[in-house]
């Protein structure tokens, strides 16, 4: 008996799955949906110029045997300006490329060569903080009410040793 009503809730769940997978696959689906997305993290990429650090010029480089893999995206971890306390995700300029990566020239020839292999790029964005050394961050220190308004303020805590820190439980490094 309890076999019995284990099969019956078995097919019931296929039956189910089913349908909801056939109502999934009754919409058109989203480019994200059916493409192949290969994530680069570019540091540790392909270092174009023997520095040591990976960069935008080694992606590029890349982007045809990536074609050949089959993918037709590209993710890139952030590549914006930063002091890298945080490997990136700590932003100082949202409007520039860090200089270890390469130039917004380079960037563009990565667009360029991106477009012309039907690759899409999806850049990562991180836009909950800036790193302490954004210029919008240090305007704000400054005084300036535009940039003071895009952040959210608290007072700092006192640690043991009786120092002001940061109000927050960021681990630097
Ligand atoms: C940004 O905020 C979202 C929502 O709170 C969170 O899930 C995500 O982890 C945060 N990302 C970073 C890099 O801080
Ligand atoms: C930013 O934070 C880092 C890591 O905590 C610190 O070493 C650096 O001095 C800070 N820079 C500024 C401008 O506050
Ligand atoms: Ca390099």
């Amino acid at each position: 008996m309890k076999g019995i009503i284990l099969s019956l809730v078995s097919i019931f769940a296929i039956f189910t799955a089913g349908s909801i997978i056939k109502q999934e696959t009754d919409r058109e689906l989203e480019w994200w949906e059916t493409t192949i997305v290969y994530q680069i993290y570019p540091r540790s990429y392909v270092d174009s110029d023997g520095d040591g650090i990976g960069d935008i010029k080694g992606i590029t480089s890349k982007l045809e045997y990536i074609k050949e893999l089959g993918a037709g995206a590209i993710w890139l971890s952030p590549i914006f300006q930063s002091p890298m306390y945080d490997f990136g995700y700590d932003i100082a300029d949202f409007y520039a490329i860090h200089d270890e990566y390469g130039t917004m020239d380079d960037f563009d020839e990565l667009l360029d060569k991106a477009k012309e292999l039907d690759i899409k790029v999806v850049l990562d964005l991180v836009p909950n903080h800036t790193s302490n050394e954004s210029v919008w961050f240090q305007e704000a220190l400054n005084g300036n009410e535009k940039y003071y308004n895009y952040f959210v303020w608290e007072d700092g805590v006192v640690d043991e040793n009786g120092n002001i820190q940061p109000p927050n439980n960021w681990v630097g490094v």
